[in-house]
């Protein structure tokens, strides 16, 4: 069931923007080029048994040298808008000091090019390619991290600011921090619970301190957000006390944990009783809640998925790992007694339920909890065994109607949401391209447009056609 995208796009008020996202470590390769430094995914993918088939985002979509031809893409496809990560170790290889003339050059290529044919930016600072010097020296669970953050932001700021409609510091850190150095599935592959918890707080630090640099530069009107991975969470069962509880421990830690800090300038109060067991929270600083928040033009939020919990008895065994990796460490660091709900239900290749009425739900509660806050879906997209075919006269196409009506059923979402009076502005497809899905690496294919990694070949699948009429019928309409 796909919904025409003229129907779709008279739902979507004038000004509402549609776009599509990739992030560079999933695209660029090119990582010993343009005086690039190493990160923390470099090592991590080089590193044996982390990746699915061995994968590296060595070439990943050749980007680095195919950008034009990726920003013509973009055009061609109608899209209003893209939203790109900058590879941090490109613009200060080791992390501080020295900034990389050959990084700026080739970001300001890609953003001129998109602004020569009128596509809207949003540029994400932080997509989780730490410069590897940096982890060397203690990575997130250290301050000083979040310290060149800044400096790194204020140096992008400076130079790039001309040309960036709206910045976003981080990307997803709830995916950073646990992901990172609690369950080890992603870079730098920790598991340290506490030290989870310290990288949260110095991402939400960094968040701040980078905000307030970039404004420094461009001033108080400059456009910046942030992008997390909001989870939607619910009670299995509304009417039982100790599943209400769980869903409440779990917003804690998934949520509250960012949104605290950043959008009310305080952590709350149950997160510190609820992982007392970890930590003593010492590496807090006074004033440190104060600088993490800071006013956003937006919030971002990326979903795909809801995340349905119960809360378990006594003793009683948890079933399901929540979708982060059977047998690693749980990312949910102080979120003890929670059991992970997964009813039957149609889902996607990486095994997350799809329910668009849950992102509805979520944008209508984050409305509640945060009135006059604009939000941008960042990303929201699909993993699918796509199939190439050829069509008879010889011209390749991917008729990937179950991603397509994926899309159309979150669009839809989205508009039944702006229907409720919730303020939500743009909607970014994750992603515009295939591309290195991290511990997945290329088995896992998120993008609108197909890529043959032996090849290089785009060839705009169904869905990213279907995007390109919404946008058109869209425009058409204002
Ligand atoms: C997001 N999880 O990643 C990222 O922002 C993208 O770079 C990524 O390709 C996309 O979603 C699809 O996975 C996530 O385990 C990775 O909860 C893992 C999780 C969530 C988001």
């Amino acid at each position: 069931p796909v919904i025409p995208p003229a129907d779709l796009a008279a739902r979507l008020p004038a000004g509402f923007r549609l776009g599509a996202a990739t992030a560079s470590y999933q695209i660029e390769g090119a990582v010993d080029e343009g005086g690039r430094g190493p990160s923390i995914w470099d090592t991590f993918s080089h590193t044996p048994g982390k990746i699915m088939g061995g994968d590296t985002g060595d070439v990943a979509c050749d980007h680095y040298h195919r950008w034009e031809g990726d920003v013509a893409l973009v055009a061609d496809l109608g899209l209003d808008a893209y939203r790109l990560s900058v590879a941090w170790p490109r613009i200060v290889p080791t992390g501080s000091g020295a900034v990389n003339q050959e990084g700026l050059d080739f970001y300001r290529r890609v953003l001129s090019g998109l602004r020569e044919r009128d596509v809207d930016t949003v540029v994400t600072l932080y997509h989780w390619d730490l410069p590897q010097p940096l982890e060397d020296a203690g990575g997130w669970p250290v301050r000083e991290t979040a310290e060149r953050f800044a400096e790194y932001a204020g140096v992008l700021a400076r130079e790039l600011g001309d040309l960036v409609g709206t910045w976003t510091t981080l990307n997803e850190p709830w995916v950073s921090a646990f992901l990172g150095y609690a369950s080890g599935v992603h870079a730098p592959g920790r598991t340290e619970p506490a030290a989870a918890l310290a990288a949260a707080h110095h991402l939400n630090l960094g968040h701040g301190l980078a905000a307030r640099a970039i404004r420094a530069e461009l001033g108080d009107d400059a456009s910046v957000m942030v992008t997390l991975n909001h989870h939607a969470i619910r009670p299995a069962d509304p009417s039982s006390a100790a599943d209400v509880d769980a869903a409440r421990r779990l917003d804690a830690v998934g949520n509250r944990i960012f949104t605290g800090p950043m959008l009310r300038g305080a952590y709350p109060q149950d997160l510190f009783e609820d992982t007392a067991h970890v930590t003593d929270w010492s590496f807090v600083r006074d004033g440190d809640e104060a600088l993490a928040h800071v006013p956003v033009s937006a919030l971002g939020i990326n979903y795909y998925t809801p995340t349905i919990v119960r809360g378990l008895a006594e003793g009683e065994e948890p079933s399901s790992s929540g979708g982060h990796g059977e047998g690693s460490a749980t990312p949910w660091v102080g979120a003890t007694g929670v059991d992970f709900v997964e009813p039957e239900g149609e889902r996607t290749r990486m095994g997350w339920l799809v329910e668009p009425s849950a992102l509805s739900g979520m944008l209508r509660r984050l409305r509640d909890d945060f009135p006059g806050l604009p939000l941008i879906i960042t990303e929201n997209g699909a993993a699918y065994e796509d199939e190439m075919s050829t069509d008879e006269d010889g011209g390749r196409a991917v008729h990937d109607l179950d991603r397509t009506s994926y899309y159309s059923g979150h669009v839809s979402a989205v508009a039944d949401a702006i229907d409720d009076g919730v303020d939500v502005r743009a909607y970014f497809a994750w992603s515009l391209l295939d591309n290195f899905e991290w511990a997945f690496g290329y088995d896992r294919r998120f993008g609108v447009v197909h890529v043959d990694f032996e090849t290089q070949e785009r060839t705009p699948k169904d869905s990213a056609l279907w995007l390109r009429d919404l946008a058109r019928a869209h425009r058409d309409r204002r």
